[in-house]
């Protein structure tokens, strides 16, 4: 493991178990899912984001095989065991397939002139929560990436290794978009660059990671509205359709998302916006741009150890991503409604939407009220028995992805 990924992984979580596995060929690489705190929908905008890795990961336990092929299996029934040889041109599976993931890491790593002589057989199987907005997917292919990158010799991270943590988010994040998905590339650079303790300011073009200290005291709880949002099937084409409402929007506007919401007179922006587009790409932009700016107002109330100002902030995103955006749900608003009453500093929808889970921002003390009354009144209705901890629980900010 570099020295990079020992200093992330030491003491986090799960990730503690980074470390050579015993016999001399077996390995684990581990990659953390992230929750994202605000940013939602700016990524693919060329707009920063504000996630944390969090301390569950999907993990690959692997041995490295003579011959370039991928065998690998999962102990979830409806993952069929994957198998295909490392040999351009790598095909997509058909659509929904688990392989497509680890297949997008083996095509990324290739088409960026990395030779995969030697293939990988194992085990794939962790504790991220599937089709949740918590980014299983990219730990997925984050995981499958660094198991490649082991058997074939390249070292990744800092100190004479061949590929940067930076470009291998990078790269992964365009390999990731065989699936189908338009992505931005927030989930592979928060799942590369955890820091414990720490939310991670992502910014693009050029990629940039900067960690801000999560201060003493904050909770993040997160909570499934029990709704997969399979970004690989059903929802990808309403995510697509934002991606390319997007563009539409600020084409109608002109000049770049970037540059309109640094101007200083952001409601004159709005104003200008509502003049020339569409209602509906009217509302996609006004989304787009105020959550561009809650991005710095959230990430400086951090920083102040302000948690009401944080709150509030995630409150009008969720707002925003309900009303303008329209990706929430029924399910989701009635969650952050019920978070809220209890006591919860802020709350909202967390990942693309359609779906998945709420993160909420809570007090030490407020969370256990936050998740009886979650359990109460959201969940006693639907399920049988209390919520499991794969349908709702505490995270903390994590360190980032490793192999060893
Ligand atoms: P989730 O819902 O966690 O898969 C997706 C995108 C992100 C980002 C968010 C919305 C991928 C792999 N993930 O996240 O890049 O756009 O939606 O903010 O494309």
């Amino acid at each position: 493991m570099d020295s990079q990924a020992a200093g992330r992984a030491k003491g986090g979580g799960d990730l503690s178990g980074v470390e050579h596995r015993g016999t001399v060929d077996r390995w684990r690489a581990v990659a953390p899912g992230r929750v994202n705190l605000i940013g939602e929908h700016t990524d693919y905008n060329g707009l920063p984001v504000l996630p944390i890795a969090i301390d569950r990961a999907v993990r690959v336990e692997f041995r490295v095989t003579d011959d370039p092929e991928v065998r690998l299996r999962s102990p979830v029934a409806r993952f069929a065991p994957l198998t295909f040889q490392l040999k351009r041109p790598i095909e997509a599976a058909e659509q929904g397939d688990w392989s497509n993931y680890v297949r997008a890491a083996a095509r990324g790593l290739m088409e960026h002139g990395v030779e995969l002589r030697r293939g990988i057989e194992g085990t794939v199987s962790g504790d991220v929560p599937i089709a949740s907005g918590l980014s299983s997917s990219s730990a997925l292919v984050v995981a499958s990436a660094l198991a490649l990158l082991k058997a074939n010799g390249v070292g990744v991270g800092s100190g004479g290794a061949s590929i940067s943590r930076l470009d291998l988010a990078a790269l992964l994040a365009r390999a990731e978009r065989f699936v189908g998905l338009e992505g931005g590339g927030m989930d592979q650079a928060a799942c590369l660059h955890g820091v414990e303790g720490h939310a991670l300011r992502i910014e693009f073009e050029p990629l940039r990671v900067t960690p801000v200290a999560v201060p003493d005291g904050w909770r993040w709880v997160v909570a499934s509205s029990l709704v997969r949002a399979e970004k690989s099937a059903g929802a990808r084409e309403a995510y697509n359709a934002r991606a390319r409402e997007c563009r539409e929007a600020v084409a109608g506007v002109g000049g770049g998302y970037r540059d309109l919401v640094a101007e200083p007179d952001l409601d004159g922006v709005v104003r200008r916006a509502r003049g020339v587009l569409s209602p509906v790409l009217f509302r996609r932009f006004r989304h787009v741009v105020s959550e561009g700016r809650r991005v710095g107002l959230a990430e400086e109330a951090m920083r102040n150890g302000d948690m009401g100002r944080f709150g509030k902030l995630m409150v009008q995103s969720h707002e925003s991503l309900r009303d303008d955006y329209e990706v929430s749900t029924a399910d989701l608003d009635e969650m952050v409604g019920i978070a809220l009453k209890a006591g919860a500093a802020g709350a909202r929808l967390t990942g693309a939407g359609f779906g998945g889970c709420v993160v909420t921002l809570c007090e030490a003390r407020t969370v256990a009220p936050v998740m009886d009354a979650l359990a109460a009144r959201f969940y006693a209705p639907r399920l049988e028995g209390s919520p499991g901890r794969d349908v709702m629980f505490a995270v903390k900010a994590g360190g980032g992805a490793g192999v060893g």
